[in-house]
């Protein structure tokens, strides 16, 4: 049976906004107070996971969410009319206000950590929605992601859904961003790599000093219970936390995967050697372990340009393609590395660019934007079918972003009850453009 890997990328939601939310992650916090463009966001992403579709790659979309969300603007008191929720909400409160409305489940990479059916002991795809803990604004987020994945991989036979891990710091849980599968073929079982920042119950092990570490061992180690997962298919490595104190706030902007490819910054890792000798030997086929050392690029030029947060892609003729932020180009070193990089006889072989510039100015890459769901011919049959890109639904998409999405938006907006009343308009018409039932709370 055929194989293959999935992208889901998060469509943009209608309150795309800058509010500097994010402590730890450089641009979210450099670019607080500008004024963003919902629609230009939307459609940035629209552009490059129809590309992706373009390329013969396989391409789904996955649904933003409600924002504002009143329903816990409510849960901590604020009251009334919707309208009045809002105003006495952006008064009393509006760091509260800004959290509950961000667009920040775009960033799909962060809405799950996803087990294809090779590496699990049942033989289903599994997915865990991260609670995303670390963050207020993001950790309202899993629900209604939990209701969106099983809206969209929505057939038990072969879709096991989890739920979120508890609630608290100890397990606090990033997704995919902190997790990468190494395998030979995506249908043949691999390895699953866990990044993580910090252990919560060995307060003696290294961590940050200055920015949070999101992700914890403990976190990494109870999705790979979940997800049955083989001792020998898991190996847990620590982020170096002298990378998250210079804004690498997960993995995924210091090292990235794909099949037997792991391209990583020198000093992403803990204990790398050793770490990597695990995964040779975890490994039934050879890994191109692809370094980049801080002379080549240096860690303040990975985090501003992205070179890690890309999507390394198999092209349906083999060949591994580098998805990159149009970023990569504009930084000099970053730029000059990647154009060595398809040169050295890696599988790598190519380098695609995309302007996701509204997404980076939050700290979200092309890699930032998407989920990856490996999957064989059997298992994409039963994925929702009118979740998948072509050419019909790129058009359909365009137009409902044309409809219904602002070109400005800044933080004083948030309060104007017209965007929730936009807002829900706009996702009642989406959950019918993908058929995705009753997913939002307003529609409950
Ligand atoms: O969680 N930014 C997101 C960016 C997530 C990037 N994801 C991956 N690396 N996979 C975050 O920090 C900024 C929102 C604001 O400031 O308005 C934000 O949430």
């Amino acid at each position: 049976m055929k194989q293959f890997e999935a992208n889901f990328d998060g469509l943009v939601g209608p309150t795309h906004n800058y509010a500097g939310l994010s402590f730890g992650n450089v641009a979210s916090y450099s670019n607080a107070a500008q004024a963003s463009n919902p629609k230009a966001a939307a459609k940035q992403g629209l552009q490059k996971a129809k590309a992706l579709a373009d390329l013969g790659m396989i391409q789904g979309m996955l649904a933003p969410q409600e924002r504002p969300d009143l329903y816990t603007l409510r849960r901590i008191g604020f009251s009334g009319t919707d309208a009045e929720v809002l105003q006495k909400a952006s008064q009393q409160a509006p760091a509260l206000l800004n959290a509950c409305c961000s667009a920040s489940s775009m960033w799909t990479a962060n809405a799950a950590t996803v087990s294809p059916s090779a590496d699990t002991r049942d033989g289903k795809v599994h997915f865990t929605p991260a609670n995303l803990v670390d963050k207020l604004h993001r950790s309202i987020e899993p629900i209604t992601t939990g209701n969106i994945l099983k809206a969209t991989f929505n057939n038990e036979r072969y879709f096991k859904h989890h739920q979120h891990l508890p609630e608290h710091a100890s397990f606090g849980d990033e997704g995919a961003a902190n997790h990468t599968r190494l395998c030979a073929d995506y249908g043949q079982a691999g390895v699953e790599l866990f990044v993580y920042g910090q252990s919560a119950t060995n307060p003696n092990a290294p961590k940050p000093a200055k920015y949070p570490a999101r992700q914890t061992l403990e976190a990494s180690q109870a999705i790979a219970r979940l997800h049955q997962l083989e001792d020998e298919s898991c190996v847990f490595i620590q982020q170096n936390p002298d990378v998250i104190d210079q804004g690498v706030f997960h993995n995924d902007v210091i090292s990235v995967g794909n099949q037997n490819v792991l391209f990583y910054h020198e000093q992403a890792f803990i204990d790398t050697e050793t770490k990597f000798a695990e995964i040779r030997n975890k490994m039934n086929t050879e890994v191109h372990f692809i370094k980049v050392a801080t002379e080549q690029v240096s860690i303040d030029d990975a985090v501003r340009s992205y070179l890690f947060n890309t999507q390394i892609i198999t092209l349906p003729n083999g060949e591994m393609a580098i998805v990159a932020p149009t970023n990569c180009q504009e930084n000099p070193a970053v730029f000059a590395y990647l154009n060595e990089l398809v040169t050295l006889g890696t599988p790598i072989k190519q380098v695609h660019y995309f302007d996701v510039k509204q997404s980076m100015q939050n700290g979200g890459g092309p890699a930032c934007l998407r989920l990856r769901v490996a999957m064989n011919e059997q298992e994409i049959a039963a994925v929702n079918q009118h979740t998948l890109m072509n050419d019909a639904l790129f058009n359909r998409l365009n137009l409902w972003v044309d409809k219904h999405y602002r070109d400005t938006l800044t933080v004083a907006d948030l309060a104007d009850p017209q965007l929730i009343i936009e807002s829900r308009t706009a996702l009642d018409e989406l959950t019918q453009i993908l058929k995705l039932g009753s997913v939002y709370q307003f529609q409950k």
